[in-house]
């Protein structure tokens, strides 16, 4: 198993290609879309992310890591493309089937073919394994080896996740289990575990969707508690000194690609009816309406009102955008007619226009801290206290010191 066709050269694509490129193996990258080719071609990763620019420039120089359009005949195929939400909650497996599609074609005896991307259970079977027999004939578990390997690294340290994690691999039968943990063992340095398609499928979906019901809880409580007028920060600070409390913070909503969407993937086949998943998700996908509401009652009374948001970003010190709370935050302040400016020097493109610091906070009666990036840090707040209109500040993490922020006259709000 020398070549490796990696299908996907998206956030974990693309360093998965890098990592096994660098360890040796000839790696073809293959993505449909051009612009990120041509990128990639020109020796720039199309993401930004801690220590990848340095392992993608080191895989291409050594001459192992090629990227393409096209697939070519390989040993291994892994499929890492994105699998996203239907307007009906449910998985868009399209890119799944296509890469399918595509691997049908130059498919061999005795290949493996791994998918890593996120999927309802069944999904490697029935779906890439049902392809691939009708296309080309080829039966899964007898003709070629068939496994599932999620990813399970956290954005903003995908690389050193990539390593030290431990890994959870599932097989169409043993054989096929342990083809892929010998790709995998070529630099992963925690445990790999083996099991079987489906169990592996949904390890992956539990993992998430326990962080999801962590966090509606914790940002149910954090609604309670204002009801109570308690503060948040101190129930969770103590509440978590019990050695079996683990309670996630609060904040201003879940974004990401893959906490909001993954517990949908669970519920998708299933005929249970009022799932306790189901409803986390939608305290989850609230809060960003209930934040916006808090910003609005706090300015509406201005003539023209003004926000200022810090972090378009879903989460702190990374650029990602993808289901950001941010997004569904300006869409009901501006319904509203509230004037929104925003200021993320770490997004690249965004939805909505991006403001310099000086602009975002000039003539601003609130500013709203949605993502608590480390350079926030930095600015001067006496500086911030001169553009603004009226001085309010809204820290939906925590973020900034209240009683330094008091201290240069602002009024401090907290979730
Ligand atoms: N969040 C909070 N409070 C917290 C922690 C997170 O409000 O205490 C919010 C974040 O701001 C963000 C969202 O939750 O909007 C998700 O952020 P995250 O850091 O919890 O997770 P992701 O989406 O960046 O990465 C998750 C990880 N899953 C788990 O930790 C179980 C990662 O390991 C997965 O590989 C990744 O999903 C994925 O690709 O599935």
């Amino acid at each position: 198993m020398k070549k490796i066709c990696v299908i996907g050269l998206g956030y974990i694509g693309l360093p998965t290609a890098s990592i096994l490129a660098n360890n040796g193996y000839d790696v073809l990258g293959i993505d449909i879309n051009d612009k990120v080719i041509e990128k990639l071609k020109n020796g720039s990763p199309h993401i930004e992310e801690p220590d990848l620019k340095g392992i993608f420039i080191s895989a291409i120089d050594s001459g192992k890591l090629r990227v393409s359009k096209k697939i070519e005949k390989s040993d291994v195929f892994i499929i890492s493309v994105s699998t996203p939400l239907t307007g009906e909650n449910e998985a868009d497996l399209s890119y799944v089937e296509s890469a399918s599609e595509e691997i049908s074609k130059y498919i061999e005896k005795s290949n493996l073919v791994i998918l890593e991307s996120t999927s309802p259970p069944n999904t490697t079977e029935e779906l890439v394994g049902g392809i691939i027999l009708k296309n080309s004939g080829l039966e899964p578990g007898i003709d070629y080896f068939l496994s599932f390997c999620p990813e399970r690294v956290l954005p903003g340290k995908i690389i050193y996740e990539l390593i030290n994690n431990s890994r959870i691999i599932g097989g169409i039968n043993e054989e096929s289990a342990i083809k892929a943990k010998e790709i995998y063992s070529s630099f992963v340095k925690g445990n790999i575990y083996l099991t079987d398609l489906k169990t592996a499928e949904f390890v992956k979906l539990a993992e998430n969707t326990y962080r999801d019901v962590n966090l509606a809880f914790s940002n149910e409580l954090s609604l309670i508690c204002s009801d109570y007028h308690i503060n948040i920060w101190d129930v969770l600070k103590f509440a978590n000194m019990h050695p079996r409390v683990d309670i996630l913070n609060p904040g201003p909503g879940v974004g990401g690609h893959c906490i909001p969407i993954d517990p949908w993937f669970i519920l998708q086949n299933i005929k249970r009816r009022d799932t306790l998943i189901e409803r986390c998700r939608k305290i989850n996908r609230e809060m960003p309406v209930i934040i916006a509401g808090k910003i609005i009652e706090l300015i509406k009374h201005k003539p023209h009102p003004k926000a200022t948001l810090f972090g378009a970003s879903y989460k702190e010190n990374i650029g990602d955008t993808r289901e950001s709370p941010a997004l569904s935050i300006i869409e009901e302040l501006k319904n509203k007619k509230i004037k929104v400016s925003v200021y993320d020097p770490l997004v690249e493109s965004f939805k909505y226009e991006l403001s310099n610091l000086k602009d975002s906070l000039k003539n601003s009666d609130v500013l709203v801290l949605l993502a608590g990036h480390n350079l926030y840090n930095n600015i001067d707040l006496k500086y911030i206290s001169e553009l603004m209109r009226t001085k309010n500040i809204f820290d939906t993490r925590n973020f900034f010191d209240k009683e330094k922020i008091t201290g240069f006259g602002f009024k401090y709000f907290s979730i």
